[in-house]
């Protein structure tokens, strides 16, 4: 697929299933990315190394999935002018309240996209990546406005077979 241009990045491998809904959705839209376990708690230099030679590497955006008080993508964010997609990850007795807190609260000046808690958020991660990167790629751009016809067209049929008494 070539190069990465997406970077996921999660804080342990106990992430990695969920996040495993992003790398899906880019690989599906043929979205080349890299995959890192960083921590901005267990391993804040090596994690604030990587997001400050993420763009010299090749990557345009960067999602970032966490649990508990999650820092992931606020570190990212902190260290790289990147645009920063937080994915706030049910890890532990809060279900993911307490990440969602962490990655949205951020102070002015060092935003954070932050999604869905979850892998629903996973996927829309991958999907808010696609159209930012289509902002310069006009296939992709096309890519995209096809998947959104499709979609609506599935839950026409699925309104249609509803109606028909057929579901
Ligand atoms: C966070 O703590 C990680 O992102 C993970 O969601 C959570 C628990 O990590 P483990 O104790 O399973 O490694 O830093």
């Amino acid at each position: 697929l070539g190069d990465p241009v997406v970077g996921i990045v999660m804080g342990s491998d106990s992430d990695l299933d969920v996040m495993n809904a992003a790398s899906e959705v880019l690989l599906a839209l043929e979205i080349p990315c890299e995959m890192r376990i960083l921590s901005a708690h267990r391993t804040p230099d090596r994690a604030a190394e990587w997001a400050r030679n993420a763009e010299a590497a090749g990557l345009k955006v960067i999602i970032a999935g966490a649990g508990l008080a999650a820092h992931l993508a606020g570190a990212m964010a902190a260290h790289s002018d990147l645009p920063v997609i937080g994915v706030p990850l049910a890890a532990g007795p809060l279900a993911g309240f307490d990440a969602l807190l962490s990655t949205v609260q951020m102070p002015g000046g060092v935003p954070v996209a932050t999604v869905a808690i979850g892998k629903a958020g996973a996927r829309n991660a991958a999907w808010l990546a696609a159209r930012i990167l289509a902002l310069s790629d006009d296939r992709l751009r096309e890519r995209l406005r096809e998947e959104r016809l499709a979609q609506a067209a599935a839950v026409e049929e699925k309104d249609r077979r509803l109606a028909e008494g057929r579901r």
